[in-house]
Protein backbone atom coordinates (compact mmCIF):
# COMPACT_ATOMS: atom_id res chain seq x y z
CA UNK A 1 0.00 0.00 0.00
CA UNK A 2 1.53 3.25 -1.48
CA UNK A 3 2.18 5.68 1.88
CA UNK A 4 0.27 9.08 2.43
CA UNK A 5 0.86 12.01 3.82
CA UNK A 6 -1.10 14.08 6.60
CA UNK A 7 -0.13 17.49 7.93
CA UNK A 8 -0.45 18.44 11.63
CA UNK A 9 0.40 21.84 13.78
CA UNK A 10 3.33 21.09 15.58
CA UNK A 11 2.82 22.55 18.39
CA UNK A 12 -0.45 24.71 19.66
CA UNK A 13 -4.02 23.62 20.74
CA UNK A 14 -4.08 21.33 18.17
CA UNK A 15 -1.34 18.82 18.18
CA UNK A 16 -1.87 16.93 21.41
CA UNK A 17 -5.66 15.72 20.22
CA UNK A 18 -4.09 14.99 16.64
CA UNK A 19 -1.36 12.88 17.58
CA UNK A 20 -3.46 11.22 20.50
CA UNK A 21 -6.55 10.67 18.07
CA UNK A 22 -3.92 8.59 15.65
CA UNK A 23 -1.75 7.37 18.08
CA UNK A 24 -5.37 5.59 19.27
CA UNK A 25 -5.57 4.32 15.85
CA UNK A 26 -2.89 2.14 16.91
CA UNK A 27 -0.54 4.21 14.40
CA UNK A 28 3.23 3.94 16.23
CA UNK A 29 5.89 6.85 15.17
CA UNK A 30 7.87 9.32 16.53
CA UNK A 31 6.86 12.73 17.35
CA UNK A 32 8.91 15.37 19.43
CA UNK A 33 9.20 19.03 19.31
CA UNK A 34 12.00 19.23 17.28
CA UNK A 35 10.72 16.65 14.08
CA UNK A 36 8.96 18.15 11.76
CA UNK A 37 8.85 15.28 9.59
CA UNK A 38 7.97 11.66 10.73
CA UNK A 39 7.08 8.40 8.74
CA UNK A 40 4.35 5.69 11.27
CA UNK A 41 6.47 2.92 11.39
CA UNK A 42 3.01 0.41 11.10
CA UNK A 43 1.06 2.11 8.95
CA UNK A 44 1.31 3.94 5.32
CA UNK A 45 1.64 7.43 6.77
CA UNK A 46 3.83 9.73 7.09
CA UNK A 47 3.51 13.02 8.77
CA UNK A 48 4.51 16.86 8.29
CA UNK A 49 4.48 19.05 11.55
CA UNK A 50 4.02 22.61 10.79
CA UNK A 51 2.04 25.89 11.67
CA UNK A 52 -1.62 25.46 11.38
CA UNK A 53 -1.90 28.78 9.04
CA UNK A 54 -0.14 26.97 6.01
CA UNK A 55 -2.38 23.15 6.32
CA UNK A 56 -5.05 24.07 3.84
CA UNK A 57 -2.77 25.34 1.21
CA UNK A 58 -0.18 22.16 1.90
CA UNK A 59 -3.08 20.11 1.32
CA UNK A 60 -4.64 22.33 -1.42
CA UNK A 61 -1.59 22.37 -3.33
CA UNK A 62 -1.02 17.94 -3.05
CA UNK A 63 2.02 18.79 -0.90
CA UNK A 64 0.66 16.53 1.30
CA UNK A 65 -2.86 14.37 0.90
CA UNK A 66 -4.67 15.31 4.12
CA UNK A 67 -4.14 17.69 7.26
CA UNK A 68 -5.90 18.00 10.23
CA UNK A 69 -7.07 21.80 10.77
CA UNK A 70 -9.71 23.67 12.99
CA UNK A 71 -12.53 24.75 10.33
CA UNK A 72 -12.11 28.13 11.01
CA UNK A 73 -8.52 27.96 10.10
CA UNK A 74 -9.96 26.47 6.80
CA UNK A 75 -12.59 28.80 6.13
CA UNK A 76 -10.82 31.48 6.33
CA UNK A 77 -8.25 30.64 4.14
CA UNK A 78 -10.31 30.47 1.58
CA UNK A 79 -9.32 27.18 -0.15
CA UNK A 80 -11.85 24.66 -1.29
CA UNK A 81 -11.21 21.80 0.23
CA UNK A 82 -13.11 18.14 1.53
CA UNK A 83 -14.06 18.32 5.15
CA UNK A 84 -13.70 14.38 5.53
CA UNK A 85 -14.55 14.22 8.83
CA UNK A 86 -15.78 16.59 11.88
CA UNK A 87 -13.31 14.98 14.35
CA UNK A 88 -15.10 17.04 17.10
CA UNK A 89 -12.21 18.08 19.56
CA UNK A 90 -10.65 21.98 19.92
CA UNK A 91 -14.77 22.77 19.57
CA UNK A 92 -14.79 26.84 20.02
CA UNK A 93 -16.92 29.59 18.46
CA UNK A 94 -16.28 32.84 16.60
CA UNK A 95 -18.36 35.37 18.12
CA UNK A 96 -19.36 38.87 18.68
CA UNK A 97 -17.78 40.84 21.92
CA UNK A 98 -17.88 44.15 23.30
CA UNK A 99 -17.54 46.63 26.10
CA UNK A 100 -20.52 46.03 28.43
CA UNK A 101 -21.53 49.74 27.88
CA UNK A 102 -21.93 48.65 23.95
CA UNK A 103 -25.74 48.11 23.47
CA UNK A 104 -25.80 44.76 21.56
CA UNK A 105 -29.35 44.21 20.27
CA UNK A 106 -28.18 41.85 17.86
CA UNK A 107 -25.79 42.12 14.40
CA UNK A 108 -27.96 44.49 13.26
CA UNK A 109 -26.42 46.66 15.92
CA UNK A 110 -23.13 46.34 14.17
CA UNK A 111 -23.80 48.69 11.31
CA UNK A 112 -21.60 51.26 10.63
CA UNK A 113 -19.37 50.41 13.51
CA UNK A 114 -16.01 49.08 13.34
CA UNK A 115 -15.13 45.30 14.29
CA UNK A 116 -11.40 44.27 15.09
CA UNK A 117 -10.73 40.39 13.90
CA UNK A 118 -8.11 37.83 12.57
CA UNK A 119 -11.29 36.20 10.93
CA UNK A 120 -12.35 39.11 8.36
CA UNK A 121 -13.62 36.35 5.37
CA UNK A 122 -15.54 34.47 7.84
CA UNK A 123 -16.97 37.54 9.04
CA UNK A 124 -17.02 39.42 5.94
CA UNK A 125 -19.26 36.80 4.61
CA UNK A 126 -21.33 36.59 8.07
CA UNK A 127 -22.21 40.34 7.64
CA UNK A 128 -22.81 40.36 4.03
CA UNK A 129 -25.53 37.82 4.45
CA UNK A 130 -27.12 40.00 7.31
CA UNK A 131 -26.90 42.98 4.72
CA UNK A 132 -24.79 44.56 7.63
CA UNK A 133 -22.06 47.59 6.51
CA UNK A 134 -19.18 47.24 9.11
CA UNK A 135 -15.51 48.68 9.30
CA UNK A 136 -12.78 45.38 9.49
CA UNK A 137 -10.04 46.17 11.33
CA UNK A 138 -7.68 43.10 10.46
CA UNK A 139 -5.44 42.15 13.25
CA UNK A 140 -3.43 39.10 14.06
CA UNK A 141 -3.46 38.72 17.65
CA UNK A 142 -4.07 39.74 21.19
CA UNK A 143 -7.83 41.23 19.78
CA UNK A 144 -9.67 41.50 22.61
CA UNK A 145 -7.70 44.66 23.41
CA UNK A 146 -8.76 46.74 20.69
CA UNK A 147 -12.20 48.43 21.90
CA UNK A 148 -10.27 49.66 25.27
CA UNK A 149 -7.33 51.02 22.79
CA UNK A 150 -10.05 52.84 20.28
CA UNK A 151 -9.13 50.29 17.55
CA UNK A 152 -13.00 49.17 17.01
CA UNK A 153 -15.80 49.58 18.70
CA UNK A 154 -16.14 45.63 18.95
CA UNK A 155 -14.60 42.43 18.26
CA UNK A 156 -14.95 39.02 16.71
CA UNK A 157 -13.05 36.34 18.11
CA UNK A 158 -12.74 32.80 19.23
CA UNK A 159 -13.87 31.91 22.61
CA UNK A 160 -13.95 28.69 24.17
CA UNK A 161 -14.29 29.15 28.18
CA UNK A 162 -15.13 32.94 27.84
CA UNK A 163 -12.42 33.46 30.26
CA UNK A 164 -10.07 35.65 27.85
CA UNK A 165 -13.13 38.23 27.18
CA UNK A 166 -14.06 38.63 31.10
CA UNK A 167 -10.75 39.71 31.74
CA UNK A 168 -10.96 42.45 29.08
CA UNK A 169 -13.85 43.79 29.95
CA UNK A 170 -15.56 42.51 27.08
CA UNK A 171 -18.83 40.53 27.30
CA UNK A 172 -20.12 37.60 24.68
CA UNK A 173 -23.24 39.20 22.75
CA UNK A 174 -23.50 36.64 20.07
CA UNK A 175 -21.57 33.14 18.78
CA UNK A 176 -21.83 33.52 14.63
CA UNK A 177 -19.96 30.39 14.14
CA UNK A 178 -18.98 27.04 15.39
CA UNK A 179 -15.57 25.45 14.57
CA UNK A 180 -13.79 22.47 15.45
CA UNK A 181 -10.61 20.18 14.55
CA UNK A 182 -11.55 18.35 11.14
CA UNK A 183 -9.86 15.96 8.41
CA UNK A 184 -9.24 17.71 5.32
CA UNK A 185 -8.69 16.48 1.44
CA UNK A 186 -8.14 17.85 -2.24
CA UNK A 187 -11.82 17.39 -3.11
CA UNK A 188 -12.47 13.57 -4.56
CA UNK A 189 -8.86 12.37 -3.02
CA UNK A 190 -9.19 8.77 -2.51
CA UNK A 191 -6.56 6.13 -1.32
CA UNK A 192 -6.64 2.42 0.25
CA UNK A 193 -4.60 4.18 2.97
CA UNK A 194 -7.04 6.78 3.59
CA UNK A 195 -9.88 4.24 3.92
CA UNK A 196 -8.45 2.95 6.13
CA UNK A 197 -7.42 5.25 7.88
CA UNK A 198 -10.81 6.64 8.19
CA UNK A 199 -12.65 3.23 9.10
CA UNK A 200 -10.22 3.23 12.67
CA UNK A 201 -10.71 6.86 12.88
CA UNK A 202 -14.29 6.25 12.82
CA UNK A 203 -13.83 3.51 15.41
CA UNK A 204 -11.91 5.85 17.86
CA UNK A 205 -14.93 8.30 17.43
CA UNK A 206 -17.75 6.13 18.26
CA UNK A 207 -16.34 4.89 21.18
CA UNK A 208 -15.62 8.34 22.94
CA UNK A 209 -19.33 8.68 22.99
CA UNK A 210 -19.96 5.48 24.67
CA UNK A 211 -19.25 4.40 27.74
CA UNK A 212 -19.29 0.34 29.32
CA UNK A 213 -21.66 0.36 32.07
CA UNK A 214 -21.78 -2.84 34.40
CA UNK A 215 -24.14 -3.35 37.34
CA UNK A 216 -26.04 -5.70 39.60
CA UNK A 217 -29.69 -5.63 39.62
CA UNK A 218 -33.05 -7.68 40.45
CA UNK A 219 -33.63 -10.36 38.22
CA UNK A 220 -37.23 -9.22 38.06
CA UNK A 221 -35.71 -5.59 36.51
CA UNK A 222 -34.44 -6.43 33.64
CA UNK A 223 -37.13 -5.79 31.09
CA UNK A 224 -37.30 -2.24 32.66
CA UNK A 225 -33.45 -1.85 32.95
CA UNK A 226 -33.27 -2.67 28.97
CA UNK A 227 -35.99 -0.18 27.99
CA UNK A 228 -33.92 2.69 29.81
CA UNK A 229 -30.54 1.56 28.34
CA UNK A 230 -32.22 1.76 24.81
CA UNK A 231 -31.07 1.47 21.38
CA UNK A 232 -28.91 -1.72 21.99
CA UNK A 233 -30.10 -5.38 20.50
CA UNK A 234 -29.65 -6.50 24.36
CA UNK A 235 -27.87 -5.84 27.68
CA UNK A 236 -25.31 -9.28 28.48
CA UNK A 237 -27.33 -10.81 31.37
CA UNK A 238 -25.33 -12.87 33.58
CA UNK A 239 -26.54 -15.06 36.47
CA UNK A 240 -25.28 -14.14 40.09
CA UNK A 241 -25.05 -16.58 42.80
CA UNK A 242 -27.82 -15.13 44.43
CA UNK A 243 -30.48 -16.59 42.40
CA UNK A 244 -32.79 -13.42 42.90
CA UNK A 245 -30.10 -10.72 41.35
CA UNK A 246 -28.37 -10.80 37.91
CA UNK A 247 -24.78 -8.78 36.42
CA UNK A 248 -25.89 -6.28 33.71
CA UNK A 249 -23.42 -5.23 31.02
CA UNK A 250 -24.49 -2.18 28.13
CA UNK A 251 -22.88 0.29 26.21
CA UNK A 252 -24.41 3.92 26.58
CA UNK A 253 -24.04 6.69 25.30
CA UNK A 254 -22.86 9.44 26.97
CA UNK A 255 -24.90 12.07 26.22
CA UNK A 256 -27.70 9.91 28.03
CA UNK A 257 -25.37 8.65 30.45
CA UNK A 258 -26.61 10.83 33.32
CA UNK A 259 -30.13 10.05 33.17
CA UNK A 260 -29.75 6.25 32.25
CA UNK A 261 -27.21 5.75 35.60
CA UNK A 262 -30.41 7.87 37.81
CA UNK A 263 -32.85 5.31 36.21
CA UNK A 264 -31.01 2.50 36.75
CA UNK A 265 -30.26 3.67 40.88
CA UNK A 266 -34.32 4.47 41.01
CA UNK A 267 -34.76 1.01 39.69
CA UNK A 268 -32.61 -0.76 41.95
CA UNK A 269 -29.26 -1.16 40.19
CA UNK A 270 -26.63 -1.62 42.66
CA UNK A 271 -22.37 -1.59 42.22
CA UNK A 272 -22.48 0.25 39.02
CA UNK A 273 -18.91 0.71 37.26
CA UNK A 274 -18.54 2.68 34.07
CA UNK A 275 -15.64 1.98 32.15
CA UNK A 276 -13.92 4.11 29.03
CA UNK A 277 -14.17 2.64 25.79
CA UNK A 278 -11.11 2.56 23.65
CA UNK A 279 -12.35 1.41 20.26
CA UNK A 280 -15.34 0.13 19.23
CA UNK A 281 -17.55 -0.76 15.47
CA UNK A 282 -21.28 -0.26 15.24
O1 LIG B 1 1.35 28.35 15.83
P1 LIG B 1 0.14 28.05 15.01
O2 LIG B 1 -0.14 29.08 13.95
O3 LIG B 1 0.16 26.66 14.49
O4 LIG B 1 -1.10 28.08 16.05
P2 LIG B 1 -2.15 29.24 16.38
O5 LIG B 1 -1.59 30.06 17.48
O6 LIG B 1 -2.62 29.90 15.14
O7 LIG B 1 -3.40 28.39 16.86
P3 LIG B 1 -3.78 27.75 18.27
O8 LIG B 1 -2.90 26.59 18.58
O9 LIG B 1 -3.95 28.80 19.32
O10 LIG B 1 -5.25 27.24 17.90
C1 LIG B 1 -5.43 26.27 16.93
C2 LIG B 1 -6.93 26.05 16.74
O11 LIG B 1 -7.53 25.67 17.98
C3 LIG B 1 -7.73 27.27 16.32
O12 LIG B 1 -7.62 27.54 14.94
C4 LIG B 1 -9.14 26.83 16.70
O13 LIG B 1 -9.69 26.02 15.69
C5 LIG B 1 -8.91 25.97 17.94
N1 LIG B 1 -9.32 26.63 19.21
C6 LIG B 1 -10.17 26.08 20.13
C7 LIG B 1 -8.93 27.83 19.68
C8 LIG B 1 -9.59 28.03 20.91
N2 LIG B 1 -10.33 26.92 21.16
C9 LIG B 1 -9.36 29.25 21.66
N3 LIG B 1 -9.93 29.41 22.73
N4 LIG B 1 -8.09 28.77 19.19
C10 LIG B 1 -7.87 29.90 19.89
N5 LIG B 1 -8.46 30.18 21.09
C11 LIG B 1 -8.07 31.47 21.75
C12 LIG B 1 -8.94 32.66 21.30
O14 LIG B 1 -8.41 33.23 20.13
C13 LIG B 1 -8.82 33.60 22.50
O15 LIG B 1 -7.64 34.36 22.45
O16 LIG B 1 -8.21 31.41 23.14
C14 LIG B 1 -8.72 32.63 23.66
C15 LIG B 1 -10.09 32.44 24.23
O17 LIG B 1 -10.15 31.34 25.04
P4 LIG B 1 -11.18 31.30 26.27
O18 LIG B 1 -11.14 29.90 26.77
O19 LIG B 1 -10.68 32.27 27.30
O20 LIG B 1 -12.55 31.68 25.77
ZN1 LIG C 1 -1.99 29.70 13.33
Amino acid sequence: MERISIALQKSGRLSEKSLDMIRKCGIDFYADDRVLKAEARNFPLSFLFVRDDDIPRYVSEGIVDIGIVGKNELDESGYELEVVRDLGFASCRLSIASPVDFPYEGIKSLEGKTIATSYPRILKKILAENEVNAKIEVLQGSVEIAPSIKVSDAICDLVSTGVTLKMNGLKEDESIYRSSAVLVSKKGFEDPALTRLLSRLDAVMLARKKKYVLFNLPKDKIEEAALIIGGMKSPTVTPLFNPQWVSVQAVVSEDDFWSVFESLRTLGAEGIIVLDIEKMTE
